[in-house]
């Protein structure tokens, strides 16, 4: 089942491995993280051994499983030895003694730490260890887009697990699956509606539903949120205004969190995408961004909730101006703010400038707010990475931007300890991905993609960690413990990004997908001459934005200083990146001595011969893979193949035509 499968026998080892046979919660309570993790161990531990261990609420010194939380243990079984302070949601696993411990910091902390255990065993791996494991950051949320409808924006699996026909649903035995599946990876918040919100999401039935669906996640240690629509106070509410600073306006956002809390107590927090795309926001009344966020941190204060007010904010372009950029409008919008923020709102930054393209530098954002907590913003759902149809691994990706010191400073400043708030010392802190997820039995479209969201949540635990070991951790749990199976599956997926990269859009120009329509397949003509402010400025002899100081439209200033230096020099911006900071001739020679038009267009014929490789390597796992998932993914994998020779031929005429330079290798052109 998705990654939680846990397999017998596979490994033969049950013969002399003695199983424990108690599993002993400290927590009889059956909606309690700590009794699920109780069942969780019991299943699990079938799996593995093919037997059951019993449940019990009593302490029990041998042959026993102890899961429950540091205080629970100590007030049922006695003293605790060696474990070390832990954080919150954090665990200690001890698989070395007589007994094995599993001790949360709170009970959430538990859970988690019984399906590491879980994990280990289903990988074969009975080593015995004994260490705590706490989390880089609080705030480990996802982002569902799904709408009241039952539609979800940019889903590709399926109508919503959550809503249909206006309501939320009446049975949720998917939604408590989905649940069992975040808490695997640590996530302990999510937000069920579109950041588009529909403001009928808080009529009475439907915060009823709200409150349904927050039981279901709670015995995972999972709070529910909620996106709100600016304007709900007078498009739904029948006010005369939605000024943020009206009283009428705060009353009513105030009556709305009370019937909110009083059906959820612990619900996590709002999510607002304001003045965004045509969505509503404090702009109307001239109010501040930090006004209309500090509205809703007032309301949710006291119950200990949080807002998570989105950074994606910009406007339409005039794009007779080309100086005018998209890409700085982040950091304009919101560094002077900076220090106005309550301190229980978190700005939520997309990875990069735009919009989760193929390759961007680190939004600047994350380095310009010191005073105010911030979360990246990262997307599972393969929106402009192919939808569910092309294999691409995106964690390598994320970690490009994680793992990027910004030299606030000029001290070490990765985007990972900001965003954790450890370089500004901010309490709050973490990530949000966007996880399209619906109804589909595969969750998001195809088996492949679930390697992304494995991965959001494993490194939204510990961004620190190499996403090649997250990758194979998941192959194992998802496909067994094949060595050619993990070896194909690695290999496949770690070639994903890159190919994906050569055959859309190279050295930084953004992915060129079609971004007027379906953000799927090549449209390079579709990112200029519109206001959408995703500029190549392609032309017959040049291409790429100039956003330099010296002579573009300034971006490159907006880093600190080490970092705007690279980027504003042509020779120290890596080649990667090339054409997002700097506009050249097609001729001109990268750091490869490759020009770039060339480059297009060898990457383009490499990236696609790739893709077919996988095609060859997924079907030398016949007989491996059970029919059913491996039929789906052969299907996906043969689509690519030819899908990605439309995009190698798409991109490459295209900057032929416009360019009339030849293709070295009498490719191009040539059919
Ligand atoms: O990438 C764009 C998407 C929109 C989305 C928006 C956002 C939910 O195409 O569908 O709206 O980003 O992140 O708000």
């Amino acid at each position: 089942f998705a990654f939680l499968g846990l397999s017998a026998a596979e490994n033969g080892l049950d013969g002399w491995l003695r199983l424990p046979s108690n599993i002993v919660t400290l927590n009889a309570t059956e909606a309690s993280p700590v009794y699920v993790a109780g069942t969780e161990l019991q299943n699990g531990l079938k799996g593995v051994y093919g037997k059951s261990a019993q449940i019990t609420h009593k302490c029990k010194t041998s042959s026993s499983v102890v899961v429950g939380t540091v205080d629970q243990y100590r007030e049922i079984c006695g003293a605790v030895k060696d474990v070390p302070e832990l954080e919150e949601d954090g665990f200690w696993l001890n698989t070395k003694g007589q007994t094995i411990q599993i001790l949360g910091q709170n009970e959430r902390g538990a859970l988690y730490g019984a399906f590491e255990y879980l994990s280990m065993l289903a990988q074969g791996n009975f080593s015995k260890v004994a260490y705590a494991s706490n989390p880089s950051a609080p705030i480990r949320w996802v982002n569902q887009w799904d709408n009241m409808d039952g539609r979800i924006e940019r889903g590709y699996g399926g109508p919503s697990i959550f809503f249909k026909d206006g309501q939320i649903v009446d049975d949720l035995t998917r939604v408590a699956e989905y649940a069992r599946l975040l808490a695997s990876i640590r996530i302990n918040a999510v937000v069920i509606n579109n950041v588009n919100a529909d403001a009928a999401t808080l009529n009475a039935t439907n915060l009823d539903g709200v409150a349904r669906i927050a039981d279901v996640f709670r015995p995972y240690g999972i709070q529910v949120g909620l996106s709100l629509n600016f304007a709900a106070p007078q498009t739904y509410g029948g006010l005369s205004t939605f000024d943020p600073l009206d009283a009428s306006v705060i009353e009513w956002w105030s009556n709305i969190t009370t019937q909110i809390y009083d059906r959820v107590p612990d619900m996590a927090g709002y999510l607002v995408k304001a003045d965004s795309e045509g969505q509503p926001g404090p702009q109307t009344y001239n109010r501040t961004l930090a006004e209309a966020a500090n509205l809703f941190a007032k309301e949710v204060q006291p119950y200990g909730g949080i807002v998570m007010y989105r950074a994606f904010v910009y406007n339409q372009l005039n794009e007779s101006i080309w100086t005018d950029d998209r890409a700085k409008a982040a950091v304009e919008f919101f560094k002077d703010l900076d220090g106005e923020f309550d301190d229980n709102v978190v700005i939520q930054i997309k990875f990069g400038p735009i919009d989760f393209q193929v390759r961007e530098p680190p939004s600047p954002l994350f380095a310009n707010l010191f005073n105010t907590s911030m979360a990246i913003e990262l997307q599972v759902t393969q929106e402009y990475l192919g939808q569910q149809s092309h294999l691409v691994y995106v964690a390598p990706l994320w970690k490009t931007i994680l793992d990027a010191d910004l030299r606030v400073d000029q001290q070490p400043s990765l985007v990972r300890d900001i965003v954790a708030g450890k370089r500004f010392n901010r309490k709050l802190g973490g990530s949000a991905a966007v996880v399209n997820v619906g109804t589909n039995t595969t969750w998001l479209g195809s088996h492949l993609s679930m390697s992304n969201l494995y991965a959001y949540g494993r490194l939204a635990w510990n961004p620190a960690d190499d996403a090649q070991d997250i990758l194979q951790d998941w192959i194992r749990l998802t496909f067994g413990l094949d060595r050619k199976v993990l070896d194909t599956i690695t290999r496949m997926s770690m070639e994903s990004w890159p190919a994906y990269e050569q055959y859309s859009g190279n050295l930084g120009i953004q992915t060129l997908t079609d971004i007027l329509y379906t953000h799927y397949g090549p449209n390079p003509a579709s990112q200029d001459n519109n206001g959408w402010g995703q500029w190549t400025r392609a032309d017959q002899t040049s291409i790429g934005m100039d956003r330099t100081v010296s002579n573009g439209t300034g971006f490159s200033g907006q880093y600190p200083d080490e970092i705007a230096a690279m980027y504003e020099d042509i020779n120290t911006t890596p080649d990667d990146l090339l054409l997002w900071f700097h506009h050249v001739n097609y001729t001109h020679r990268l750091q490869s001595g490759k020009t770039v038009i060339q480059h297009f267009y060898d990457a383009h014929y490499s990236g696609a011969e790739t893709a077919e490789t996988f095609l060859a390597q997924w079907e030398s796992l016949h007989g491996k893979i059970d029919t059913e998932r491996y039929n789906h993914v052969r299907h996906f994998l043969d689509y690519q193949t030819g899908h990605s020779i439309v995009w190698r031929d798409a991109i490459n005429n295209f900057y032929y035509n416009l360019s009339g330079i030849p293709d070295e290798a009498t490719r191009v052109g040539h059919h």
